[in-house]
């Protein structure tokens, strides 16, 4: 059986589809675009049958699965438990590191929405957007020091030591989001060393790459962008 992936463009459903091409699950990916670079065509909620027209979605026979973090515990669960992406019971020391950095991603790690949707939603308040901008800039640039130091800390080259994990997926995508396209980060191209380097390597990577060729358009891979993929 393929299971499906409702896949927008510059998306978190990036984190999943590359996940399936690491577990070598096959997957079709139904892609779809952003209308004016923000909100999904219409369609991929009528496909996908999820109301809310959210991406990542997916759909395995009969069950859907939303939410990245949960798409990509349930592909691991379900078809590679042994991979080591996210470490199963009773390896709890791993588990909850990779589990609690794939949650950073998606929680903490989202200050950076407050500045983009003051720039979408706001756009003729200029003072208002600049104030939030710099405000929240501070915390997104507070996040990255958290994941730089993780990986001076563990030593890496991956988040959580020497072994590839779904944290480090989970985490790629936020960082080159607010790296590629400096939103919370104009002004500091060169700090984060560590992120810069550890962005390169899993981009670098096989399953990575295919799923760039494969999914929609993803703008923010700093090799691509860079002329060298
Ligand atoms: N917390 C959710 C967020 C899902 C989400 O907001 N997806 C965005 C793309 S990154 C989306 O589908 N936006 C399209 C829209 O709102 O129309 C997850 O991790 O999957």
């Amino acid at each position: 059986m393929v299971v499906t992936l409702f896949n927008l463009e510059n998306s978190r459903a990036f984190r999943v589809h590359w996940l399936a091409c690491e577990l070598d699950i096959p997957i079709q990916s139904r892609n779809y675009e952003r209308m004016g670079g923000k909100k999904a065509v219409p369609e991929m909620a009528k496909d996908s049958g999820y109301k809310l027209g959210k991406s990542p979605c997916i759909q395995d026979g009969d069950i859907q699965v939303v939410e990245s973090a949960n798409c990509m515990l349930y592909l691991v669960e379900r078809y590679g438990p042994e991979s080591g992406f996210i470490p199963s019971p009773p390896n709890f020391a791993q588990r909850t590191k990779v589990i609690g950095w794939m949650d950073f991603a998606e929680t903490i790690m989202t200050h950076a929405l407050a500045i983009i949707y003051a720039q979408w939603f706001a756009e003729d308040q200029k003072e208002a957007v600049k104030n939030i901008t710099e405000k929240a800039s501070a915390n997104v640039q507070k996040d990255l020091d958290e994941i730089e130091s993780a990986l001076e800390s563990t030593g890496g080259p991956f988040v959580c030591g020497s072994q590839i994990t779904a944290a480090d997926l989970a985490l790629a995508f936020s960082c080159e989001y607010v790296l590629s396209k400096e939103v919370g980060t104009k002004g500091h191209p060169t700090n984060w060393p560590k992120i810069h380097q550890w962005l390169r390597t899993l981009e670098a990577r096989p399953a990575y790459q295919k799923a760039l060729k494969e999914g929609p358009k993803y703008d923010f891979c700093f090799l691509k962008n860079e002329g060298k993929l």
